[in-house]
């Protein structure tokens, strides 16, 4: 399949998995309004989910259809990887095993192998060129990391994972504190692991060009915001009684939306597969500052770090290479 850019006019072709699911409720919606791809773009949806869910997502189907959305061409649903996949521009990975409660994490990432091994090769054989992935599914880096490994005829940049929701989460309680609007501050990353270890750095935050770190707080910075920021999805389950959904949608959004359009010299966050940057080991999906640049991520490069930030990075490094080791270990038995 010839790749979008190369085919302006053609409708992109986007698989959701986890389709019937919390976020992709949320999600679906504003890819359907043109959020993601444009007013202009007609979409093709693929509703990817485990078959004793592929009638609750035939149910979203229906109520898609009831949208009238202008710009939905087709939707499909299928608990196939294979159909799911077959040409798609890009693909969101929803669906996953997060751990549950007792679980330990070797049985966890097993779990996940199997779902991002199948589906990374599924990619590798079907997909368009210039397909991005994003991975929103828990452990999101180390899915991200799985399926790229599962697909070695398709570009390792092309695998992202999500932590924008983490950076949206720690710009709105930076805007709160610093009270001034979230538009308006720059040079936010959120480092590392979408998990306990991520790390906010406020080190080169300016507002209107000027450096405002030294404004901030660092108790609070240290003992509440970083911890905050990572505990959030637990506080959000807390008071509303279920897991972040439309927030989570609304990240992925935005997340592909830069990655397609560029981010016009904004700093993102995106888990993306290292190449060696800030001494992150080659291949670990990690949450780096980013700015996107006609339509390509690239790592902020250049970046002097003092010992606290150098710290956290290497603990998030640390992490993700556990992970990525029992990762490694799937693919002999997968
Ligand atoms: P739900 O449990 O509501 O929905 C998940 C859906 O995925 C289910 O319908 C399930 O049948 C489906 N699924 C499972 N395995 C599948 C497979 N192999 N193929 C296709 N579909 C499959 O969860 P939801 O609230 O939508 O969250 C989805 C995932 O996002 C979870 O792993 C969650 O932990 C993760 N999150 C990631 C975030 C991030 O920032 N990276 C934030 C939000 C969220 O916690």
């Amino acid at each position: 399949m010839e790749s979008l850019d190369a085919a302006p006019t053609r409708p992109v072709k986007v698989a959701v998995s986890g389709a019937a699911g919390n976020i992709a409720y949320s999600l679906l919606w504003r890819l359907a309004a043109g959020d993601v791809f444009g007013v202009e773009r007609q979409i093709d949806l693929r509703l990817l989910e485990v078959p004793e869910r592929v009638r609750a997502a035939e149910g979203v189907a229906m109520e898609l259809a009831d949208s009238a959305f202008p710009l939905l061409a087709t939707v499909t649903v299928t608990d196939e990887d294979t159909r799911a996949f077959d040409g798609v521009d890009a693909a969101f990975l929803v669906g996953s095993r997060p751990r549950t409660k007792g679980q330990s994490r070797a049985d966890m990432l097993e779990a996940n192998g199997r779902i991002f091994i199948g589906q990374g090769r599924a990619l590798n054989d079907g997909a368009a060129e210039g397909v991005r992935v994003l991975v929103v599914g828990n452990p999101a880096n180390t899915n991200a990391y799985i399926a790229a490994k599962a697909a070695p005829d398709i570009p390792r940049s092309s695998f992202n994972a999500l932590m924008r929701l983490d950076h949206n989460r720690a710009l709105s309680m930076l805007s709160a504190k610093l009270a001034v609007p979230a538009a308006q501050i720059e040079g936010l990353v959120v480092w590392g692991n979408h998990s306990d270890t991520q790390f906010p750095d406020i080190e080169f935050l300016t507002v209107g060009g000027k450096s405002v770190a030294g404004d901030i707080d660092r108790d609070w910075y240290e003992n509440e915001l970083i911890p905050r920021v990572a505990k959030r999805g637990g506080e959000i389950i807390e008071v509303r009684g279920q897991s972040s959904a439309a927030s989570a949608a609304s990240a992925a959004v935005d997340h592909m939306r830069d990655w397609v359009a560029g981010t016009n010299g904004r700093w993102v966050t995106v888990a993306q597969p290292s190449t060696g940057e800030y001494g992150v080991d080659e291949g670990l999906v990690f949450g780096f500052p980013t700015t996107g640049l006609n339509g390509r991520a690239s790592i902020v490069p250049g970046l002097d770090l003092n010992d606290f930030q150098r710290e956290r990075i290497a603990a998030n490094v640390e992490a993700l290479r556990e992970e990525a080791a029992i990762a490694d270990q799937l693919f002999t038995s997968i």
